[in-house]
């Protein structure tokens, strides 16, 4: 019998997805215990993260109410961690880790990259009203567009690249097309609209799409409930 696989998340939360993301694309039975971030559980720091965030896995041990976590399960924060891990745990049932070490680096050195170039502009647009947010966001875009060389990022078949980034293009895409985020209101939808009227921004939308298109994505993805926590956390 397999260990049992507790991932403690919150809709909200881009890192979180990712873990959400792998444990779909490799089809294994979890429980999933939703963290409120504005109200989290005495025990969860204590018992689970130290760091009070998530994602976490409690993994092993006995089964468990996620509300009463067990000291013999394995508790693993950390989304990058746990997109490895999980794929690592089922071999042979996902793509998610290239068979080819070369492609296995290309995929870590994309993440890596995507966070330098990607998160100065999420925060710049989303969190600080920044005024060259339009063009921060521009160029982190472009990067995606440029830096990804096959269907997917690094392959034709789904890794751990895709899984990495869709959350939070997805929910860049979410926020500023609804306006919601620390900005002028309508700056994000104006911007939205503009890059979806440029044709050279088209290789972007059609890599969104198709990440938001397969089932581990679609299982995974609730906007409303994303937008209504997003809300409360501004
Ligand atoms: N480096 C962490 C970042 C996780 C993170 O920042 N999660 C946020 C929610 S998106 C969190 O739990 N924040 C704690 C809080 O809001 O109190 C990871 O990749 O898992």
């Amino acid at each position: 019998m397999s260990e049992q696989i507790t991932l403690y998340s919150a809709t909200v939360c881009p890192y979180a997805h990712r873990a959400e993301l792998a444990l779909k694309e490799v089809g294994v039975d979890f429980k999933r215990y939703e963290i409120d971030l504005n109200n989290k559980p005495d025990w969860y720091a204590p018992k689970i993260n130290r760091a009070s965030k998530v994602p976490a896995l409690a993994y092993g041990g006995p089964d468990v109410p996620p509300d009463q976590p067990s000291p013999d399960s394995t508790k693993i924060p950390e989304s990058l961690v746990l997109l490895q891990l999980i794929p690592e745990l089922y071999p042979g049932r996902s793509t998610l880790i290239p068979k080819d070490p070369i492609v296995l680096a290309q995929a870590r050195v994309f993440i890596e990259t995507f966070t330098n170039a990607f998160m100065p502009a999420w925060s710049a647009f989303l969190f600080k009203n920044a005024d060259d947010a339009e063009e921060q966001m521009r160029a982190a875009l472009q990067w995606v567009m440029k830096a990804k060389t096959h269907k997917y990022a690094v392959s034709d078949e789904f890794t751990i690249a895709d899984a990495a980034i869709g959350p939070f293009l997805a929910r860049l895409e979410l926020f500023l097309a609804n306006d919601v985020g620390k900005f002028t209101e309508g700056r994000g939808s104006k911007f939205i609209t503009a890059l979806r009227a440029d044709e050279s921004f088209k290789p972007f939308w059609d890599y969104l799409d198709l990440i938001k298109g397969r089932e581990s994505f679609k299982k995974t993805w609730s906007p409303d409930v994303v937008l209504a926590q997003m809300k409360t956390r501004l």
